[in-house]
């Protein structure tokens, strides 16, 4: 079939004659790059029919809804349009925060008329010194935006807040004030012309198993429908659709602009940003700090974290149609170098940590490399190297990507790589 062909024989590599998939259900996780099963990924630039992508137009018009159709309905799950009762409040604007480097603006997203309904709060800094509107970051962040600075003005979030991995119904306490901070290089992200948007992911659905029934699933419910079908969207869909509404609201605000939005995430929420920049091209530049499986991470090299291990255990992230490919990796018709390549011809960044093989981080920049063969079809440079960079040695076209040493984290040596690479696609530093 046309999508089990080789997407560029420079994926070979990683292929080696141990197969170890049919020796049991469940392999153990696997961190052996010898161990690494032969695979092969369906080519982003031939189409189900088997017809080859030879040109733009064609990948515009076919190829790529194509693929973005797929990994709607098999991977993340269909998301509703933006309700017709959305309303945007700004309940704070303060021109004195950090010491008078910037204004600090909070929005709040109403989803539902009576404003009593989910609501997604956006935390806005925006640098004082700028001439005109400013290009942002956008992201969600894990625990609230009050954890993401030590300012002790950003409201405080007082709704369902993870402990670890567990599912707690927490309440975060005012300790957590900042307590994220290192995550959020704001002083530089504002030193270099930038704002910053962030918002909390637990606005927009809860991140635990419930069948869906707190959060903004509930209000697209059909009637007499209980919980979202097979191909409908899941947890990521939902904090994908969130930053989209994000990107709705800095549309209206004229200190932003908006044709300079960056999207960026970590981990769970790296996959949502890619799926989010994947979703909404109205995102100018995207970036998948340490995102993994089901994010930038090759699914078919099972290394670390795998699409079966995902699912088990949670649930809630993608929609249930994913998990026919749990024992079958073979028969997906999208591997995650077809989400990056969902980008084109927009800049991509996809970031790793030596020290996360979880998140297969050789997996992450094979993702990449696969997608480049499209970014080559719309004229860009695409990824300016095809053998995998050494730790703390950056690489950068079209498609960017480092491996920083360390662990599974975000910080400042990734922010510098991303202010760098939005500098160069976003003309800062013409
Ligand atoms: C892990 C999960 C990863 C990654 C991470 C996170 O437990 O297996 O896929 O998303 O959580 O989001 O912190």
């Amino acid at each position: 079939m046309a999508f089990r062909t080789l997407a560029a024989p420079i994926l070979t590599l990683t292929l080696v004659s141990v197969t170890f998939l049919g020796l049991s259900a469940a392999p153990p996780t696997n961190y052996d790059e010898s161990k690494v099963p032969s695979y092969q990924l369906p080519d982003p630039l031939v189409l189900l029919n088997g017809d080859k992508v030879t040109d733009a137009k064609t990948w515009i018009t076919k190829r790529r809804p194509e693929i973005l159709e797929l990994f709607k309905t098999q991977v993340y799950g269909t998301m509703p349009a933006p309700p017709k009762a959305m309303s945007f409040q700004v309940t704070s604007s303060d021109k004195k925060a950090l010491g008078g480097k910037a204004t600090r603006r909070e929005v709040s997203i109403h989803f539902t008329a009576d404003k009593k309904g989910p609501r997604l709060d956006l935390l806005l800094y925006l640098p004082n010194d700028a001439d005109g509107p400013v290009p942002v970051f956008i992201g969600h962040n894990f625990r609230g935006n009050h954890t993401i600075n030590a300012d002790p003005k950003i409201s405080f979030n007082k709704g369902w807040m993870r402990n670890g991995n567990g599912v707690v119904n927490n309440q975060a306490t005012e300790a957590t004030r900042g307590t994220s901070s290192s995550r959020w290089d704001v002083d530089a992200i504002l030193a270099a012309g930038y704002g910053l948007v962030t918002c909390y992911y637990g606005d927009i659905d809860p991140d635990y198993d419930d069948d869906f029934q707190n959060g903004v699933h509930p209000l697209f419910l059909k009637a007499g429908q209980k919980k979202p079908g097979p191909s409908e969207w899941g947890s990521i869909s939902a904090w994908a659709w969130g930053l989209s509404r994000g990107l709705d609201y800095l549309e209206t605000d004229k200190d932003v602009d908006h044709k300079r939005v960056a999207v960026i995430g970590h981990s769970r929420l790296g996959k949502t940003s890619l799926w989010a920049g994947a979703s909404d091209p109205r995102f100018a530049l995207v970036i998948s700090n340490n995102s993994g499986c089901g994010g930038a991470a090759l699914s078919r090299r099972q290394f670390g974290e795998t699409v079966k291990v995902i699912n088990d255990r949670f649930p809630h992230w993608f929609c249930d149609n994913y998990t026919k490919y749990n024992e079958d990796l073979p028969s997906m018709p999208v591997d995650q170098h077809m989400l990056v390549a969902l980008m084109a011809p927009r800049p991509v960044y996809i970031a790793s940590a030596q020290e996360d093989r979880w998140a297969d981080p050789r997996g992450e920049f094979l993702a990449g490399l696969g997608a480049h063969p499209v970014y080559r079809l719309l004229g860009k440079p695409g990824l300016p190297t095809t053998k995998w960079p050494g730790i703390n040695q950056p690489v950068a076209g079209t498609i960017g990507y480092h491996v920083r040493s360390g662990q599974h984290d975000v910080t400042s040596y990734d922010w510098k790589q991303y202010i760098l690479f939005a500098d160069h696609h976003f003309g800062h530093d013409q």
